[in-house]
C-alpha cells in the first residue's frame, strides 16, 4: 500500500493566485489537489500546513473514504469553504494517485464514462449589449454550444462578469477590496434586452445562460425568469442569495425558467433542501470548494432522486487541478447537466499542463492515469504570490449587497 510520506502546498501566480497541495507517497507516486479559494488563498494554505499535512503522514493513501472522514469529522469544526477546500484538495490528490498506482484515469474509478463528452459552456461578456453579442457570435464559432451572457448596466461605471476593456475577466484585484455601485433596477431593465438581441443574433441552436451573482431578492428573481421565459434561457445562476434555501420556492411560483445555484456551496447540507424540494434544476457545488470528488458524488447521487443536474463551477479561479477534476467527476456521473469553462492563460496553463482537451463544444479529461494534470515547479515559482481581494459591492444609497 502507499504509505503518504509527504505533503506540500505550492503557492503560485500565473495571472491569478492558485493553491495546490501534492501528495508523495513512499512508492514514489504524487498527487495534485486545487485548494484555492479566491480572496483567502492563504487561509486555507494554512489549513493544510499547520493542521492537516502533519495528520496525513505516514496513512495508507488508497484509504480515500477513511481519511475524508477523517479530516471532516476528526476537525470537530465541521464544514465551512476553508475547512472543505482543504479536505478538497487532500481528496482529489489521492484521487490522482490512486488512479496512477491504478494505470487508468481516475474516470475509470469512478465508474467509467457516462458519456461521450463533457458539455461545457462559456463566458460572452461586453459593455455593451453589442459587445456582448459579438463575443457571443465568435464563441459559437469556435464551437462552443452554451454560451453564458452578462453585459454592462447602463449608468453603472462597472457590474459582475464584464471584463474591464482589453482586459481578461478576473475580477479578484487589488491590496483591499474594489467597491462597486449595484442598481437592481437598471439591471433589470437590460437583461431582458440582453436576451432578445442574443437569440435574435444567434438563434436556438447555442445554449444562453446568465449569472445572478447573488443579487436579487426572490420576487425580482421571479420577476427575471418570467421576463427571460420567452428566449428560453438554459437557467439563471445565483438569482438570490442561498442561505435561506427556502427562499427558491418563491422563485419557482412564478417562473419556470430553470434554477442554478451552489458554487459558494461547500457541502451537501448547503443544498439538501433545495434538491429534495425540486426548488433548482442544476446544482453548482465544485470539486475544489464541496470536498472533492468523494462529497461530489454524495451530491450529485442525491440530485439524481430528484432530477436535478449538475451544473458545476468553473471559473478561472479554479485551477486546470479542479478542472481536470471536474471532468473526470462529470464524464462519471449519470445527471451531469453541463461545466463551467472558463479557459485560463497561458501562463497558467505552462504551470499546470493536463490532457483535457475542448472539441466541438464538449470537452474530455483524457486518459492519462490519475487527473492527467501536473505541475511545473519552476514556473509555479516564478509567480509570487500577491495578495488581491474579490471586490464588495454596495447599492446606490451606499447599502452593502452581494457582489
Ligand atoms: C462566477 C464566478 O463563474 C461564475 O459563475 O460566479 O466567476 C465567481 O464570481 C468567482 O468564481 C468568484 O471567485
Ligand atoms: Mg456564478
Amino acid at each position: 500500500m502507499p504509505i503518504i510520506t509527504a505533503a506540500r502546498v505550492i503557492v503560485t501566480s500565473p495571472g491569478r493566485n492558485f493553491v495546490t497541495l501534492q501528495i508523495v507517497c513512499d512508492d514514489g507516486t504524487t498527487g495534485l489537489g486545487d485548494a484555492t479559494l479566491n480572496g483567502r488563498e492563504l487561509a486555507v494554505a494554512s489549513y493544510l500546513e499547520e493542521h492537516v499535512v502533519p495528520c496525513l503522514i505516514g496513512r495508507d493513501a488508497h484509504r480515500i473514504e477513511d481519511i475524508w472522514q477523517y479530516l471532516y469529522k476528526g476537525a470537530y469544526w465541521r464544514r465551512g469553504p476553508v475547512t472543505m477546500t482543504a479536505i478538497a484538495a487532500v481528496d482529489m490528490a489521492l484521487w490522482d494517485i490512486k488512479g496512477k498506482i491504478a494505470g487508468l484515469p481516475v474516470y475509470q474509478l469512478l465508474g467509467g464514462a457516462a458519456r461521450n463528452s463533457c458539455l461545457v459552456y462559456c463566458h460572452a461578456n461586453g459593455t455593451t449589449i453589442a459587445d456582448t453579442i459579438e463575443t457571443a457570435i465568435r464563441h459559437r464559432d469556435e464551437g462552443y454550444r452554451a454560451i453564458r451572457l452578462q453585459c454592462g448596466v447602463p449608468g453603472l461605471a462597472a457590474t459582475y462578469g464584464v471584463a474591464k476593456p482589453g482586459r481578461r475577466y478576473e475580477p479578484a484585484d487589488g491590496d483591499l477590496p474594489s467597491e462597486s455601485v449595484w442598481s437592481t433596477e437598471k439591471y433589470l431593465r437590460v437583461v431582458p434586452e440582453l436576451f432578445a438581441a442574443a437569440r435574435e443574433a444567434l438563434g436556438w441552436d447555442v445554449h444562453l445562460l446568465h449569472d445572478v451573482h447573488h443579487r436579487l431578492t426572490p420576487i425580482e428573481a421571479g420577476r427575471l425568469g418570467k421576463d427571460l421565459e420567452p428566449y428560453r434561457p438554459f437557467w439563471i445562476e445565483d438569482s438570490t442569495p442561498a442561505e435561506n434555501q427556502d427562499a427558491f420556492r418563491l422563485i419557482r411560483q412564478h417562473t419556470v425558467t430553470p434554477l442554478a445555484v451552489g458554487e459558494v456551496f461547500n457541502s451537501i447540507w448547503d443544498a439538501k433542501h433545495l434538491i429534495e424540494n425540486q426548488l433548482i434544476d442544476y446544482i453548482r457545488a465544485t470539486v475544489v470548494h464541496a470536498g472533492g470528488i468523494t462529497h461530489l458524488r454524495r451530491i450529485a447521487a442525491l440530485a439524481d432522486l430528484y432530477q436535478v443536474r449538475t451544473g458545476c463551477h468553473g471559473a478561472t479561479d479554479l485551477s486546470p487541478v479542479a478542472m481536470a477534476a471536474a471532468l473526470h467527476f462529470g464524464l462519471s456521473v449519470p445527471n451531469f447537466g453541463i461545466q463551467e469553462h472558463m479557459p485560463h492563460n497561458e501562463e497558467t496553463d505552462a504551470v499546470f499542463p493536463h490532457a483535457y482537451r475542448f472539441t466541438d463544444g464538449t470537452m474530455h479529461p483524457g486518459d492519462a492515469p490519475g487527473l492527467g494534470v501536473s505541475i511545473d515547479e519552476d514556473r509555479a515559482a516564478a509567480h509570487a504570490y500577491k495578495r488581491a481581494y474579490l471586490p464588495v459591492n454596495r447599492l446606490e444609497d451606499g447599502t452593502l449587497w452581494s457582489w
